[in-house]
């Protein structure tokens, strides 16, 4: 080395980064995935399927001020307190892009070892609504396109009829602010709804995640029916949703998901079940849709952004997997990988590896068999909200993935089998030892598939 790498050296500069982009839709569990795989990376007591962190390469972890001085830091000390203090809670949804910088010391293994020092290497953690990327489909309509496809969309969806009969009372004649106003919000407040009752695809993403554009201009249109767009509004709206392109979701793209090396999609799959047939389908095609951002080669402008990096990996993980026994993990986990095959096999992800997994971030329960009606069922025991304790079988998922995702494609109401049910756990009260971080269910495996081979 010499004398200038050396000085870039000590100073850091010429260190490695890892950019782990993590992402999913609202409540999927983002915020405690982050906060917990920080957690277990600075005390790695229960990190034994991360190779380094078995072995010893992995020699200290710490948390350093972030590079990128405009994006807001990721509120690591406060949402842990939440998790772990002593009156354990879920920390607050989070509604914009922010960012953690966890540095990680080194010991190369095997032949290099002896000639290289201990390295440092940046994980710098990102963490993006799923929704934002659900926006790329945006890109490729025009105004009325995307009308025409919200609106037949919304046929059948909760909180829609609010937003019809605010369309029906909007004035024909001239464009007026609070007029926008009245409509923008009905719209907002259906995908609330709509998001709210399961739904996953509910555009643009913005209006339920407005971050610091909350009220302004860019985000006061709504898709309008044919009648209404060659009108004073109509013509503003489609004004407004071009610039919502070009202003809000390309720079996004450009400035954080075109940099993003490896990448974590939470998905809440047992939710959906919960939610019903309708559910489920509406998250496969919201995966799918979200899949063709890691696509290259698709929309002329990403290709553009994107030039020749790529991610190199990503992780499908189905979150809360401690609402089930681990007897029913594998088949959460075959479920969330047909959920994605299509997309998956429609995608080329240019040498991408990708895998699917079933995980905890925060493991709220234990195991135990309960008996009902003369049947032993492996259940899961934890504390709900209201503080009581509870034994809890959530049905049994089946073996074959097809027997949810075929009603669910065919449009079916109910599941046939009857119905999955979900329970809200809160933490469970702390039992972390020294040296270990809060308890989780295969977050060490998440990590070694993400960053295990930089390490
Ligand atoms: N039981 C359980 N619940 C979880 C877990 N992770 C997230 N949750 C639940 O999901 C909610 C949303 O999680 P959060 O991380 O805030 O989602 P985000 O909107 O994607 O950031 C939390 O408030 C918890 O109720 C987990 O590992 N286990
Ligand atoms: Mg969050």
């Amino acid at each position: 080395m010499g004398i200038a790498d050396d000085l870039m050296q000590g100073l850091g500069l010429s260190d490695p980064v890892i950019r782990l982009g993590v992402t999913g839709l609202s409540r999927a569990g983002k915020t405690v995935f982050i906060t917990s795989l920080v957690a277990n990376l600075l005390d790695r007591g229960r990190m034994t399927a991360l190779r380094a962190a078995a072995d010893g390469s992995l020699k200290a972890a710490w948390l350093q001020p972030q590079p990128d001085d405009t994006v807001p830091r990721f509120d690591f000390e406060r949402h842990l307190a939440a998790m772990t203090g002593p009156d354990p809670h879920w920390p607050e949804g989070t509604r914009h892009v922010s960012q953690l910088r966890l540095s990680l010391r080194i010991q190369p293994r095997g032949l290099i070892a002896g000639w290289r020092g201990q390295q440092v290497l940046h994980l710098d953690i990102v963490d993006y609504p799923g929704e934002w990327l659900l926006d790329l489909r945006l890109m490729d309509r025009d105004f009325a396109q995307w009308s025409d496809e919200v609106l037949d969309r919304m046929q059948g969806r909760p909180g829609a009829d609010d937003f019809r009969a605010a369309l029906a009372a909007a004035p024909r004649d001239r464009f007026d602010e609070s007029g926008a106003q009245v409509l923008a919000a009905a719209y907002t407040r259906h995908l609330h709804v709509a998001r709210d009752a399961g739904w996953s695809d509910c555009t643009p993403g913005r209006f339920l995640m407005p971050g610091e554009l909350e009220g302004s201009p860019a985000l006061t249109f709504t898709p309008l029916p044919a009648e209404l767009r060659d009108t004073a509004t109509g013509r503003e709206f489609a004004r407004r949703f071009g610039a919502y392109k070009s202003r809000v979701v390309r720079p996004f793209f450009r400035d954080h998901f075109a940099r993003i090396d490896r990448q974590v999609v939470l998905m809440d799959v047992l939710g959906a079940i919960h939610a019903g047939p309708q559910a489920v389908e509406d998250m496969r095609r919201a995966m799918a849709d979200i899949l063709t951002a890691f696509r290259p080669g698709r929309a002329g402008w990403l290709a553009q952004i994107l030039g020749t990096r790529r991610v190199e990996r990503i992780l499908f993980a189905a979150t809360k997997a401690d609402h089930l026994h681990h007897l029913q993990h594998p088949r959460l986990t075959a479920i969330t990988g047909a959920m994605l095959r299509e997309a998956r096999d429609r995608a080329d992800f240019s040498g991408a590896r990708t895998e699917a997994m079933s995980i905890a971030s925060l493991r709220t329960t234990t195991e135990e068999v309960i008996r009902q009606e003369g049947e032993d069922l492996p259940a899961v025991r934890g504390t709900l909200m209201d503080g009581r304790q509870a034994a809890f079988y959530p049905g049994e998922l089946p073996e074959n993935p097809a027997e949810l995702l075929v009603p669910a494609k065919e449009g079916a109401a109910n599941w046939l089998g009857g119905d999955y049910a979900i329970m809200d756990f809160a933490p469970a009260a702390s039992t972390m030892r020294a040296g270990d971080g809060p308890p989780h269910i295969r977050l060490d495996r998440a990590a070694e598939f993400l960053i295990g081979d930089q390490i």
